[in-house]
């Protein structure tokens, strides 16, 4: 296969420098770069908020902030990790990455790419700006139910601005996807040649069309009965607040699967790479992902079975939680039976995937306690929930994101990142992660409940030790910050394959990758295909 990166492009066209670089910017790997920044600085503000809640959590009784203060920093936070942190930073992979993978010269829509990122602070300036105003922030959790929601003040306004912000960016980043792979593959890689973290994205892309309108209608109709005197959810006036947890949800179990099928992605490229072995099972992985994608449509009500709905519903969507298992549990099979046999190293990336694998099913376990309808009668609204979705989300989501930037960095920077502190980031990480959510599901069983600044005083104990978990977490993320800066400033020179085990077109490129690759697409074969089951 030829290399086609060519340096001549860059001459052409004189390009900005500093701020206008940034603003004016349609190449899909600065975007991409703008992107992951983005989120780290989100990640940190929206850990930022967490270490508050913590903090209140250390003792029972009320000491450092007050009620309203500590249900605005719930809210907050989870509106920042979601919406600001881990979609923006799957966002930032997907632009540096598919173009590289597909061996594409951009993302097909490049204005527009410029458009998606940059609506996206001032959402988050909106958003963040209610915290300042009289009224304060949202403070009803960020599943924004009513009749709570509607009983703040005005700034929800704002809020529901934000979230049509976020949603149209999101929308527009998902057209570009879409648009991408299916229109700027280079000539031999079809779509089963394609790399997993392609695949999960394509798939994740039109989960995010099908469902970001659907919250987006779901606040306006908010908005309306707060502001214009509707009663879509006002039951004094012919609505019902039911409703709204069924649009909300229509939405946000979809939504918990944009959060986790590019992570689903990433590790299907990693662990491959470190234990010099093609994935297994490829054709089923490609599936496992669309039929998890279908199945997350028909499942909402796992997050209501309390509302009294009929047993029939409950059977329904009890059974149709638990079928998720199954495409899943493909996956987790696949992954361990790629490492058989494989000649395993355990360079910084790879101890994220493996910490991924392990941690994330714990997270799919408690998951299954919880479709379990009687069993989530008594878990509902408890801590063991704030358990479950921090294990799919932070050891999950975020641990995968992380393998990823560990990955990926050398072919981003050109150096190499310094793989002793990356080790200590990781072995500190996943200590301190499973003393900060561990004791949680003991909490929640123990009928701690959830979203609250106070508590019974038996439940001190495992809030202290999972209150120091979370500070010792979060400052091990300062570490991790330090040493992307640290990688981006310089290091050992890093080759273009980087990886002894890894395939795959963006590995062809130099490392940085100039500016400009694929200008003349490579040629796809077998030989580049990075999975197919039927080579060895
Ligand atoms: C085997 C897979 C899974 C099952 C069976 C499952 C099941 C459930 C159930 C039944 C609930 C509702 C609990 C309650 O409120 O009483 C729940 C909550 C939640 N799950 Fe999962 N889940 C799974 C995977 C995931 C994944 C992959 C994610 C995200 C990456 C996720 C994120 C969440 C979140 C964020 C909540 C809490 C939502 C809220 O109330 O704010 N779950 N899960
Ligand atoms: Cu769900």
């Amino acid at each position: 296969m030829s290399n086609a990166t060519t340096a001549h492009h860059d001459e052409h066209h004189e390009h900005p420098t500093g701020l206008a670089r940034w603003l004016f910017t349609t190449n899909h790997k600065e975007i991409g770069t703008l992107y992951l920044v983005f989120s780290l600085i989100m990640f940190l503000v929206g850990g930022a908020m967490a270490l508050v809640i913590r903090a209140e959590l250390f003792a029972p009784g009320l000491q450092l902030v007050n009620p309203e203060f500590f249900n605005q920093m719930t809210t907050m936070h989870a509106l920042v990790m979601i919406f600001g942190a881990v979609m923006p930073a799957f966002v930032g992979l997907a632009n540096w990455m598919i173009p590289l993978m597909i061996g594409g010269p951009d993302m097909a829509l490049p204005r527009m790419n410029n458009w998606s990122f940059w609506i996206l602070p001032f959402a988050f300036a909106i958003l963040l700006s209610t915290l300042f105003m009289p009224s304060g922030g949202p403070s009803s959790g960020w599943t924004l139910y009513p009749p709570l929601s509607l009983q703040g003040g005005n700034s929800l306004a704002f809020v529901v601005l934000s979230i049509h912000l976020l949603g149209i960016s999101s929308i527009m980043g998902a057209i570009n996807v879409i648009a991408t792979i299916l229109n700027m593959r280079a000539p031999g890689m079809t779509l089963l040649r394609m790399p997993l973290f392609v695949w999960t994205w394509l798939i994740t892309a039109f989960l995010i069309i099908a469902v970001m309108p659907v919250l987006a209608g779901a606040v306006t109709m908010l908005l309306t009965d707060r502001f214009f005197g509707t009663s879509f959810f006002n039951a004094a006036g012919g609505g019902d607040p039911v409703l709204y947890q069924h649009i909300f949800w229509f939405f946000g179990h979809p939504e918990v699967y944009i959060l986790i099928l590019p992570a689903f992605g990433i590790i299907s490229e990693i662990i491959p790479t470190f234990s010099r072995k093609r994935l297994f099972g490829y054709t089923a992985m490609v599936y496992a992902t669309a039929t998890i994608a279908f199945l997350s449509f028909i499942v909402w009500a796992h997050h209501m079975f309390t509302v009294g709905m009929p047993l029939g519903a409950q059977l329904f969507f009890m059974y149709a939680t638990m079928v998720i298992a199954v495409p899943t549990g493909v996956k987790i099979f696949n992954w361990i039976s790629t490492m058989w046999r494989g000649s395993m190293t355990f360079e910084t990336p790879m101890l994220f995937a493996l910490g991924f694998l392990v941690m994330f099913t714990i997270g799919g376990l408690s998951g299954l306690m919880l479709a379990i309808v009687p069993a989530d009668y008594q878990y509902h609204d408890s801590y063991f929930v704030v358990a479950h979705f921090h294990y799919v989300l932070v050891t999950g989501a975020v641990f995968a994101i992380m393998a990823g930037v560990y990955y990926w960095l050398p072919k981003w920077t050109g150096h190499m990142y310094d793989e002793k502190l990356g080790k200590i980031h990781f072995w500190w990480s996943t200590i301190s992660v499973n003393v900060l959510f561990f004791p949680q599901h003991y909490l929640g069983l123990a009928g701690m409940p959830r979203r609250i600044p106070d508590y019974a005083v038996q439940f001190t104990e495992f809030n202290m030790i999972s209150s120091i978990g979370g500070f010792a977490f979060g400052f091990a993320q300062l570490l991790f910050a330090y040493i992307v800066w640290k990688c981006a400033r310089g290091g050992a020179p890093a080759t273009a394959q980087v990886w002894e085990g890894a395939r795959g077109l963006e590995w062809t490129v130099p490392s940085p990758a100039p500016l400009h690759t694929f200008d003349e697409p490579p040629k796809v074969d077998d030989s580049v295909a990075v999975h197919q089951d039927n080579l060895s």
